[in-house]
């Protein structure tokens, strides 16, 4: 019997080990594009710093409450979602970064500055426990905004 043992052993370390990759894969909240350059020159002024913006969507179908959920950038930035934030199975919500009023397909940061730089960056979606969802980096000033699903 224990030769069955032995001959089951690489196939369980190979499910193992090829799980978490596929996890990964589809969050179910995924972040979905950064629009990291706000057009025109960056000098500031609530209608520019709004032209920066971040998507998320959900990639299931069930509504999932985003309450305590996070958004931060690498310098430390973090936007947390309010108790009343629930995003519906396929939608997308896009966080602004500077100020305005909430509601069901845009929530604001905000912020009086940008946050995400115009060069690089790494955008980080956690739930309230502190888990990592998803995470966007981009390393490119030529473009103004990168999709991260695409990738
Ligand atoms: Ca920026
Ligand atoms: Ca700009």
């Amino acid at each position: 019997m224990r030769n069955i043992s032995l001959i089951l052993a690489p196939a369980v370390a190979a499910v193992l080990w090829a799980s978490p990759a596929a996890q990964a894969a589809t969050p179910a909240v995924q972040i979905t594009r950064i629009h990291y350059d706000s057009p025109g020159s960056d000098r500031g002024g609530n209608k520019s710093v709004n032209g920066e913006y971040i998507v998320i969507l959900n990639t299931t179908r069930k509504p999932i409450g985003l309450e305590g959920w996070t958004i931060r950038d690498k310098t430390g930035f973090v936007y947390e979602f309010g108790p009343d934030v629930v995003l519906g199975g396929k939608k997308k919500l896009v966080l602004r970064s500077g100020q305005g009023d909430d509601g069901a397909s845009t929530v604001y940061w905000g912020r009086r500055w940008y946050v995400w730089n115009n060069d690089k960056d790494t955008a980080y979606l956690r739930r309230a426990d502190g888990r990592l969802v998803d995470k966007c980096a981009y390393d490119s000033s030529r473009h103004d905004h990168t999709n991260c699903q695409e990738r």
